[in-house]
């Protein structure tokens, strides 16, 4: 049996999360058509009859301006962690940008061979637009495989499971086989409520978004189990942080009309993951400047949750 760690890193938007959970099969990390909606390192499990693969999604890499996105940036370090490869992601409908050659610089810093997925090749009109842009990528640095891949079609995602299987070593699985995720239920949760307000907000709002749930009928959080149903009744009561009035008063809107529909289809999406009918109750309180607040982007930190430095 092979086993492995495997990063994914790229710039922001390009597909990664998108493509963790085309892998993994069901959703456990939340995707938006807007930059950095990732904030931590999350992981998400293959396992197969040829061995198991720990695949960990990450913050888009960019050049951070706050506390926020200085430990984003640690959670990519922290996602390379004894990685065997790291699989570059860049979006293979466009052409190569800096943000793409600063991504792979990073990597390359990890001293761990490398893989590049062209994502997102369902957008192209044509696959000839993509020979150029390959050869561009194996210019500029050696990579063991270049694939392209659509994380949202699908196209080419098992043949990339299937390269990416070949070089892992031999070992036995870091998980059981029914687990997905890394993530506290408490977390994801947490997630899903983000989501639904980065698609509900515009500008500035979604990048000054935190969730933290405050009241979960379970006490203690739990690794995260595929085909895991709760019994009964989840209630869940939990607090959407921004950073002013005037972005609560977006996100409240007007008589409560905007985090009604926020909550309702955040009620919805978690329903449907935890197998059991959801309460959930929203809060939204103002915490200015919380971005640069070291202290509350750490509470922000799951890994801890689960005993993780
Ligand atoms: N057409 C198309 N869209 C895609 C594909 N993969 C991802 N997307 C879209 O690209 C946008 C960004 O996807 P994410 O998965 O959130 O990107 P990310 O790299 O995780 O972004 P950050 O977390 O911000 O770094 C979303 O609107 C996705 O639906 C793809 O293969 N094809
Ligand atoms: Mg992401």
């Amino acid at each position: 049996m092979k086993a492995g760690l495997v990063a994914i890193l790229g710039r922001p938007n390009v597909g990664k999360s998108t493509l963790l959970n085309r892998l993994v099969g069901t959703k456990i990390s939340i995707t938006a058509n807007k930059p950095q909606t990732t904030r931590d390192a999350i992981q998400g499990i293959v396992t197969n009859p040829e061995g198991q693969i720990v695949f960990i999604d990450s913050p888009g890499i960019h050049e951070p301006r706050q506390e926020l996105g200085k430990r984003m940036m640690r959670e990519v370090k922290r996602a390379t962690s004894g990685c065997s490869l790291v699989l570059v992601l860049v979006d293979g409908s466009r052409n190569p940008g800096q943000g793409d050659t600063d991504a792979i610089e990073t990597a390359r810093n990890f001293k761990v061979p490398l893989m590049l997925g062209l994502n997102k090749i369902d957008l192209l009109k044509s696959k000839h637009l993509l020979l150029p842009r390959i050869k561009h990528y194996r210019d500029i640095q050696t990579f063991e495989e270049l694939v392209p891949i659509s994380a949202q079609s699908g196209e080419n995602v098992d043949l990339l499971v299937k390269l990416i299987m070949e070089r892992l070593p031999e070992a036995p699985p870091f998980y059981p086989e029914d687990y997905i995720t890394d993530q506290p239920e408490k977390f994801l949760a947490a997630e899903f409520i983000r989501e639904k307000v980065i698609e509900s907000t515009q500008q500035e709002v979604p990048h000054s978004v935190a969730v933290i749930v405050d009241q979960w009928t379970q006490e203690k959080p739990r690794s995260t189990k595929r085909k895991q149903k709760l019994q009964g009744l989840l209630k869940l009561s939990a607090t959407v942080y921004v950073e002013r009035a005037g972005q609560k008063k977006i996100l409240v809107g007007s008589q409560g009309a905007m985090l009604k529909q926020v909550g309702s289809s955040a009620r919805k999406q978690l329903e449907s993951w935890f197998g059991s009918q959801v309460f959930l109750e929203l809060f939204v309180k103002v915490q200015p400047k919380w971005r640069e607040q070291k202290k509350f982007v750490q509470s922000l930190d799951f890994h801890q949750m689960i005993g993780g430095s």
